[in-house]
């Protein structure tokens, strides 16, 4: 087998330079807890593909579900001959997700797809132009959603123009808002939407009920119930994307949950189908249906490969309360991180929620990001073995997203090398 370095020299000769990669070493395998390298090095997945793999890479019933679906049929496209996976895909997310309400869902590819498609959804449906997203936001890299996405380097640079009718508004971000909380800090949010967009203007209101890429932002107690409130009265469509939140990963299976909230659309992808490429809207039937026939699609949305993994996934979280080792998770990285800002000055917050947990790093004793000791302690775990991620507007979060099926021997090595990491 060629070694990491013979991948990374003819990798270098014909992969776009545009596209990066975290570690500089390639997979032979992985699952459970662990990547295995093609040089034979086994790695701590504090990962999971960016939260895809809650449960587990290869993980058993996908592996099978996959193999009999792929003897059966490979794609025949949903939108010409039409099979009962997506069917059932489709009635488990009604079922699954937040709302006691009747709900129909739309399949796709990526996460970015699922953006832009509740977009044109709450757009058709309202009769209304606008999107209001909000600071640190991220949704995605196609054009709509570079725009919908607040940062500009890497996802946006040089790539306008952009596409229009995207208003930004602040984020509750308890640490950097001086602890407004969620009630005030939604007032705010909301003030300025409507002195300048106007609310009769507004399609959707679109928010991560947990900031990912943007730091693991967890807005104050409140906020979230608020701006529920408001787009109700206002009659704005409330998305909640949960395509980093979603499927057990904040322990629950959807981060909305943990204040009640009941979004009109969510966005789904990433942990939906153990790996394979499946996203998904569901909503409000009365919105998703208001689009007429043949105005959503798309030639492998709903693929019915990924749909059978998508059914075996799903079973799976249920099968071993995945929801719960998420807690489980939280509770055990919570205690590590908590100690390690105990006596880390550069540590200013433990912050998240379940298998979703990270660290902001600052200048001790200020505010002040520091993305150079952020990466200097990343690059230190990966030298040891783990991978870990960093994120946030500015580049000074390290954040957590192990597998669901990690086990406690894993996690424990993990986290002892995080701890070292730290010094
Ligand atoms: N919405 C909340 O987290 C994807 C991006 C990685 P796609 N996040 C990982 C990168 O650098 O490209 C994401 C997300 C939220 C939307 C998306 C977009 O999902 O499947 O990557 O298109």
């Amino acid at each position: 087998m060629a070694t990491s370095e013979e991948l990374h020299k003819r990798r270098v000769e014909a992969v776009a330079r545009g596209v990066g990669s975290t570690i500089p070493a390639y997979v032979d395998r992985a699952g459970g807890g662990t990547i295995t390298d093609v040089d034979g090095r086994e790695w701590i997945d504090f990962a999971a593909g960016i939260a895809v793999t809650n449960v587990g890479n290869s993980a058993p019933r996908v592996v099978e579900a996959v193999r009999a679906q792929v003897e059966r049929f490979t794609h025949t496209c949903f939108m010409v001959a039409p099979y009962e996976s997506y069917v059932a895909v489709c009635e488990q997310l009604n079922a699954v997700t937040p709302g006691g309400f009747e709900k129909r869902s739309a399949l796709f590819n990526s996460g970015a797809e699922a953006v832009e498609n509740a977009v044109k959804i709450a757009r058709h449906a309202t009769g209304r132009p606008a999107v209001v997203v909000f600071e640190h936001a991220y949704h995605g890299r196609t054009n709509l959603t570079m725009a919908l996405t607040a940062k500009n380097m890497p996802y946006k640079h040089r790539f306008g123009p952009f596409a229009g009718e995207v208003y930004r508004v602040p984020m509750s971000y308890p640490l950097r808002d001086g602890g407004l909380d969620g009630a005030t800090a939604a007032a705010r949010s909301i003030e300025m939407i409507e002195k300048q967009v106007g609310a009769e203007n507004v399609a959707a209101l679109l928010i991560e009920p947990i900031q990912g890429e943007g730091g693991f932002v967890v807005p104050a107690p409140g906020f979230l119930p608020a701006l529920r409130e408001w787009a109700t009265a206002a009659g704005v469509v409330f998305v909640a994307d949960e395509i980093q939140t979603g499927f057990c990963r904040t322990g629950d299976w959807f981060a909305c949950a943990h204040e009640g909230v009941e979004p009109d659309l969510v966005t789904l992808a990433k942990g939906i189908a153990g790996g394979l490429p499946l996203a998904a809207v569901t909503g409000r039937a009365e919105l998703m249906d208001a689009v007429h026939v043949g105005g959503l699609g798309g030639t492998y949305g709903g693929n019915p490969i990924a749909c059978a993994a998508a059914l075996a996934a799903m079973e799976t979280m249920r099968e071993l309360d995945l929801a719960a080792a998420a807690r489980r998770i939280g509770a055990v990285m919570g205690e590590r991180l908590g100690a390690i800002a105990a006596r880390d000055r550069r540590v200013a917050e433990v912050r998240g929620r379940g298998a979703m947990l990270a660290v902001e790093i600052v200048v001790p004793g200020t505010l002040t990001p520091d993305p150079a000791a952020t990466a200097a302690i990343s690059a230190a775990c990966h030298a040891a073995g783990l991978l870990t991620l960093t994120c946030g507007t500015y580049g000074n979060v390290l954040r957590f997203l192990p597998p669901l099926v990690i086990s406690d021997d894993e996690l424990a090595r993990g986290l002892d090398i995080l701890d070292a990491a730290f010094g």
